[in-house]
């Protein structure tokens, strides 16, 4: 493999300097996605220095460098995972056969539009995120939100490097069109629902990187599996990166549920929103919403496109290669969740068809660890509630359920019922603008927001009173 070339102005280890075509269009893009970075990435906070981690090495050993840096001055630039010598494909009518180093013309424009629908999930997230840094609860918060954004910038570099190296004309003006859609822009929106819902806080941030992020791990994982090799090479490099922002959703959540525990326990109520804190059934209506938009990510229930994407050998399972059967799926049935008239039944249906309720269950089953982690939180504060995962088939806009009204348990439900209950179940006009109002920025070193609990540890070893941000 050739070695990373961080002195280029494109940092990345696809040998950039050698290919004069793809080099002129990246060199072309580049300028347009800083100025694209500077209209809707962070609000603020471009000048400042910020303690951040960069990727330098994408061997197993994947060490990363820590320091401080501009925003702006962040190395975006292109890794693909070390190659796997005589790589075969794994799954679907190709199994057994070379992976493919160059785009098979047959699957061009599926192919396309996977790496398409990916990519514009990456900078839509910036956007959705990009005035939080005005009230973050500390500036350990703070810092982990911009790792996250810049990351997702690198994210994008990496769908643009496979459109522009492997696309021709086609890729680069997808690539153009990535920096043209707006999340929740009417006119011009991104593809995918979820990413076109505002996060105007950071209970909602959190939530967003616990759920929404986790939809990006199982994504990412399915096409690492790809056939097309430098997509998979692409997405196992940035599934290293993705753990990380989980990492932020889980453990924020995590401390707010704690200091909501503290606050509980210290003035004897349920009712903490007194004493500035998230009540916990408020922190279970935000857990309702980003599952159910979350779960919405993975497309219908029965899908001939995901059927396709198999097949062609495009789009695996989840650790597909770990999976002890025929990898084609032609013959076999798999359990999916459907309508049965008034109620949600199980129903054997083709497996092929099945794979995105597959991939659901494989990221539901790990949406579930998440949540039991913050129940003991709970538990060890000694109280008595549990945090749940609302049933599936709960507040979804695609497929199957996507015209019901389902309770969080499962209950097929009247319109009239939904419309009494549905305050008691989603965050209200009124929720967000109590969460919005304890949004008051905390910017001193060592000091957090009344709301959240400070970390058990910090970054990279260092304390929490540490200055991850110089706002001097
Ligand atoms: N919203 O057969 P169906 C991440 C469309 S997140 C709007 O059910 P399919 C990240 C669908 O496109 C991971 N439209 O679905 C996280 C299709 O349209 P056409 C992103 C939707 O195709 C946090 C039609 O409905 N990566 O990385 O089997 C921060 C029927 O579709 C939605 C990927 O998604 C929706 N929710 O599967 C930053 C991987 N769902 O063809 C980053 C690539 C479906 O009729 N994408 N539709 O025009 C895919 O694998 C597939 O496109 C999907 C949909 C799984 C999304």
């Amino acid at each position: 493999m050739s070695a990373t070339d961080y002195l280029e102005r494109i940092p990345n280890n696809v040998s950039l300097k050698d290919n004069r075509r793809l080099l002129r269009a990246l060199e072309e893009w580049q300028p347009k996605f800083l100025e694209w970075w500077q209209d809707m990435g962070p609000h603020g906070y471009q000048a400042k220095d910020v303690y951040l981690r960069t990727a330098v090495s994408v061997d197993t050993q994947g060490w990363a460098q820590f320091g401080y840096l501009r925003m702006p001055e962040y190395r975006w630039g292109i890794f693909l995972a070390e190659p796997e010598p005589n790589r075969a494909i794994a799954f679907g009518d190709h199994t057994g056969q070379p992976a493919w180093q160059e785009v098979p013309g047959e699957y061009r424009g599926t192919l396309r539009r996977l790496i398409v629908t990916q990519g514009d999930t990456e900078p839509a997230s910036v956007e959705q995120q990009r005035h939080l840094g005005q009230t973050c609860p500390s500036l350990y918060d703070l810092r982990n939100l911009f790792q996250v954004n810049v990351e997702e910038g690198r994210h994008l570099w990496a769908m643009v490097y496979l459109l522009d190296a492997y696309f021709g004309r086609d890729g680069r003006e997808e690539s153009e069109a990535l920096l043209q859609r707006r999340s929740g822009d009417r006119d011009k929106p991104r593809i995918l629902g979820a990413f076109n819902e505002r996060t105007p806080d950071w209970l909602s941030f959190f939530m967003f990187s616990f759920f929404t992020d986790r939809d990006g791990k199982y994504q990412l994982a399915s096409l690492a599996e790809s056939g097309f090799d430098p997509l998979a090479r692409t997405c196992r490099f940035m599934l290293t990166e993705e753990a990380h922002h989980m990492f932020v959703g889980e453990t924020g959540v995590g401390r707010i549920v704690q200091r909501t525990c503290e606050l509980m326990r210290e003035h004897r109520t349920d009712d903490v929103s007194a004493h500035g804190g998230i009540d916990l059934p408020m922190i279970q209506k935000y857990i309702n919403f980003h599952f159910s938009v979350s779960l919405d990510l993975f497309g219908s229930e029965i899908s001939t496109n995901a059927a396709n994407f198999y097949t062609l050998g495009l789009k695996g399972r989840f650790e597909e290669t770990k999976k002890d059967d025929d990898h084609r799926l032609k013959d076999v049935t798999y359990p999916v969740a459907d309508l049965d008239g008034e109620r949600v039944a199980m129903r054997e249906q083709p497996a092929l068809v099945s794979l995105n309720e597959r991939l659901r269950d494989d990221y539901v089953v790990d949406c579930a660890r998440g949540v039991a982690r913050w129940n003991q939180v709970i538990a060890r504060a000694g109280i008595d509630v549990e945090l749940t995962l609302p049933h599936r088939a709960f507040h979804r806009a695609i497929g199957c359920f996507g015209d019901v009204r389902v309770s969080p348990e499962g209950r097929v439900i009247s319109q009239a019922e939904w419309d009494a209950r549905r305050d008691d179940w989603l965050p209200t006009k009124a929720d967000e603008a109590y969460v919005g109002s304890l949004m008051q920025p905390v910017t001193e070193r060592g000091k957090f927001a009344n709301w959240i609990a400070p970390p058990a540890r910090g970054i990279n070893g260092q304390p929490a009173d540490f200055e991850y941000v110089r706002l001097a």
